[in-house]
């Protein structure tokens, strides 16, 4: 049965198509773990900076109908000590892990990336996209081919490596900055980042919900950005993708493989149905398999060829 969902993935084998992404479930190696013995075939950690950050202050996160809001801030415990869990994570598991880094310009990425060559990671993913730190770092690097492009190839440069450039959803032409991630050699895309950011007002209160007032949006709200987002990669790019956004079923992991994802990151619905949703969505996804007279997840293929392409 397992091997009905097993994929390679830039020449790691996964037991499923499935990978818990960045900043799901916080720092400690353990969650990781236990992501693992749920059913995902991949993690990714906290995306790590270079000094420790403390984020921003609480509320940081806010429900809303369609998903939730979170201004986490770029929380993590500093590069030295991500990879001190990554360390333990690895004497646990043998399973792929992602590291995910953010800098706010290629030098800082490339100090990162020199980093974890030195760590247990078997890919390098470069967050260019976080939507919370607009105050400290201005808008998302994620949002300039130009910019993309030179911090990717200056990363591959001393990258030992495969990295993943994780884009932003808030753009205006996501296949312009996919081929541009694709110019500057990165090995594969991961998208998308969480969406707006939005906004909530606590009525009563007089007063916005969140602390730093806006979020990044996920959840199933956001399903039908990703998988636009993911399909339109596709179409420029041959890279493999990650693609990940509400994803909360089964059917809608084969959805966005079907928009172009090679596989999926499941984030928001850990929230809603807990770490036990990866094996659920693995059930599911045999149970459409098992519906469609499919094989196994290679033979799911992509949506068939639409005339009216925009
Ligand atoms: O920590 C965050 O606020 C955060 C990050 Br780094 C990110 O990439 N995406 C997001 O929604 N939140």
């Amino acid at each position: 049965m397992g091997d009905r969902l097993s994929v390679t993935f830039l020449g790691k084998d996964l037991t499923a198509p499935l990978v818990l992404p960045a900043g799901v479930v916080g720092m400690s190696y353990s969650s990781l773990f236990r992501a693992i013995q749920s059913g995902a075939g991949m993690v990714t950690s906290k995306s790590f900076t270079l000094e420790p950050r403390d984020g921003h202050r609480g509320p940081v996160v806010s429900e809303f109908e369609g998903g939730i809001m979170n201004c986490m801030g770029l929380c993590n415990p500093g590069i030295r000590e991500g990879i001190g869990e990554l360390r333990e994570f690895r004497k646990v598991c043998d399973a792929p892990l992602i590291v995910s880094v953010f800098a706010s310009a290629a030098d800082g990425f490339t100090e990162l990336a020199r980093f974890t060559n030195d760590s247990p990671a078997d890919f390098l993913e470069l967050n260019l996209s976080c939507p919370n730190v607009h105050g400290e770092f201005g808008v998302p690097l994620a949002s300039s081919p130009e910019k993309v492009e030179s911090i990717v190839a200056s990363v591959k440069g001393v990258s030992r490596l495969p990295v993943i450039a994780k884009l932003s959803p808030n753009v205006p032409d996501i296949a312009a900055i996919s081929a541009a991630a694709e110019r500057g050699g990165a090995d594969a895309l991961c998208l998308i980042n969480t969406v707006g950011p939005g906004m909530a007002i606590d009525i009563r209160a007089r007063k916005p919900v969140l602390s730093n007032l806006f979020g990044g949006m996920s959840g199933p709200a956001v399903k039908p950005i990703a998988v636009r987002a993911v399909y339109e990669a596709r179409r420029v790019s041959r890279l493999p993708i990650i693609g990940m956004g509400g994803v909360n079923c089964g059917e809608d992991a084969v959805e966005l493989m079907m928009a172009g994802a090679a596989i999926v990151g499941v984030g928001t619905a850990v929230y809603y149905r807990g770490m036990e949703v990866f094996g659920s969505i693995r059930e599911e996804i045999n149970a459409f398999l098992e519906e469609t007279g499919r094989e196994s997840v290679g033979e799911i293929g992509r949506i068939e060829k639409v005339e009216d392409e925009t």
